[in-house]
């Protein structure tokens, strides 16, 4: 298995799942200016990551890849049994990816949806404002839970990388308490680390 990532952006995720699989995986870091080239392309024609590569399938999408890993590897117990805790982790891996990665989108890709300064500038303060109050949902969910569905999924990895970008842009945290301890704890797992120091973050 391959992983095709950009340090820090949304496959840390992956890269997490990955080490707490524990199975043998290769990470390739891909510079930005190669994501919108024809070799890159040929692999995800958006020209995003992350990209899962294994034998002949060539996988792209976060929550798919998150959700492939779970299926391929049951032991790491990633995703829960039941079909109603199952529809419960995907309700919270689309809040995380389509919610609160896509308010983060007009944060750091604000370039991409107006080309006027104080758009731009508008559109940020406006995608800061909505992971705020996106993140008091989640924190909300996570009263009393060490994880975000309760028991450890394919939701924390991500939740906490979109947690790390709001470190990143100053986002003020301080009324999710259950959020930050979540996000220390995280910090503190060995698989965590493992993906921070692959990725070149620690
Ligand atoms: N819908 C995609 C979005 C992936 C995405 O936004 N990737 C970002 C990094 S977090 C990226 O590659 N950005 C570079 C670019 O689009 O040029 C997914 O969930 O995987």
């Amino acid at each position: 298995m391959k992983l095709y990532y950009l340090p820090g952006a949304c496959p840390l995720a992956t890269q997490i799942a990955l080490e707490w699989i524990g199975q043998p995986y290769e990470a390739e870091a891909v510079a930005r200016d190669q994501l919108k080239q024809p070799e890159f392309l040929a692999l995800n024609p958006v020209g995003s990551v992350p990209v899962l590569v294994d034998g002949n399938l060539v996988l792209t999408q976060g929550s798919a890849i998150l959700e492939y890993l779970a299926e391929k590897f049951p032991e790491a117990e990633l995703m829960p049994d039941t079909i109603e805790a199952r529809a419960d982790t995907r309700r919270w891996l689309a809040f995380v990816n389509s919610d609160l990665h896509k308010s983060f989108s007009l944060v750091f890709g604000k370039a991409g949806f107006a080309s006027d300064a104080a758009c731009q500038d508008q559109l940020a303060a406006s995608g800061s404002a909505k992971a705020a109050q996106l993140f008091a949902i989640i924190d909300k969910q996570l009263e009393g839970k060490e994880w975000v569905t309760g028991v450890r999924s394919v939701v924390d990895p991500y939740l906490y990388t979109v947690t790390r970008w709001a470190h990143a842009i100053k986002l003020d945290l301080s009324g999710c308490p259950n959020l930050l301890a979540f996000f220390d704890r995280m910090n503190a797992d060995a698989g965590v680390q493992a993906a921070l120091k692959a990725q070149g973050l620690q």
